[in-house]
């Protein structure tokens, strides 16, 4: 089944899409730059992911924990979320959706939960996903906000801010330390265990993404490289040089445990600053 038309949202600066399936911003061009990237060979199907923009991996990432969770990051990015606000104030514009227990008792049972999301759309983009425990007993949850990046080549750019970190490479399934700005040289896929700011510098584009987090315990850096873009059918072959994903969660050994009545909220803000 095809979804839905997204919501466009205009502000001064900013256009964006973002899709009430999956509460997933889908994109946004500031100035008319794209700075989230999105597939050309994404689909658009109730039930399976959007290849692009800022999918929602909750209640795990990847595989889970496990290494056996289907499907992959999780059931909240292939969920219908609902819209409870709209505000539109001085150039910038707020949504505001929910995924709850009651409505969505699949995407994590056993448990009494409320997800809410801010997308706040202007000069900047600023997301925010709490999480909270309505129920009688603890639960634990991995998450993360995967964010695709537009980059101009993505074997040109420094991601600072990671310098010291120490990260699982899952690619070679080996602990290791960064030193200096992260470089992309061949497939890329760490889970840093380090939130906080990171810089993409962009020379072909003369920008910079700064990325903030709050509530993040990990920064995850993916590129797919060549052989993975090649093997995903909703990633173009071609497409590999032009993206980025520098994401922020709460993943493997940082997922979050909540006691009843507890609530945790991971935000997730990018701002461009041209060179
Ligand atoms: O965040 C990086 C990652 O976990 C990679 O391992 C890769 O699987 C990517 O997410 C995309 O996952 P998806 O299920 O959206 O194809």
């Amino acid at each position: 089944m095809t979804l839905d038309a997204p919501r466009e949202v205009r502000t001064g600066r900013s256009v964006a899409k973002v899709y009430d399936y999956g509460a997933h911003v889908w994109s946004w061009t500031l100035d008319s730059e794209p700075v989230l990237w999105t597939s050309e060979r994404s689909v658009f199907e109730h039930g399976k992911a959007l290849r692009g923009g800022v999918p929602i991996c909750w209640p795990w990432f990847g595989p889970g924990r496990s290494g056996n969770l289907t499907p992959a990051h999780g059931l909240a990015r292939i969920s219908d979320w609902t819209l409870t606000g709209l505000d539109e104030s001085s150039g910038t514009t707020v949504l505001r959706y929910t995924l709850t227990a009651a409505a969505s008792p699949e995407v994590l049972s056993g448990a009494d939960w409320t997800v809410t999301y801010e997308v706040s759309i202007g000069d900047d983009l600023e997301l925010a996903l709490t999480v909270a425990n309505q129920g009688e007993t603890d639960f634990s949850y991995e998450l993360a906000l995967h964010a695709y990046l537009t980059v101009g080549d993505v074997r040109q750019v420094a991601i600072g801010g990671l310098d010291g970190a120490t990260y699982l490479d899952k690619v070679t399934r080996q602990r290791e330390s960064q030193t200096g700005d992260v470089t992309i040289t061949a497939e890329t896929d760490r889970v840093y265990d380090r939130a906080g700011e990171v810089v993409v510098t962009d020379p072909v584009l003369g920008r910079r993404l700064r990325i903030r987090t709050e509530g993040a315990a990990n920064t995850v850096v993916w590129n797919p490289w060549v052989a993975k873009a090649g093997a995903m059918p909703d990633f173009g072959d071609d497409e590999w040089p032009g993206m980025l994903c520098v994401e922020a969660g709460n993943v493997l050994d940082q997922a979050v445990t909540l006691a009843p009545g507890e609530a945790a909220t991971l935000r997730y803000g990018v701002a461009v600053e041209l060179t």
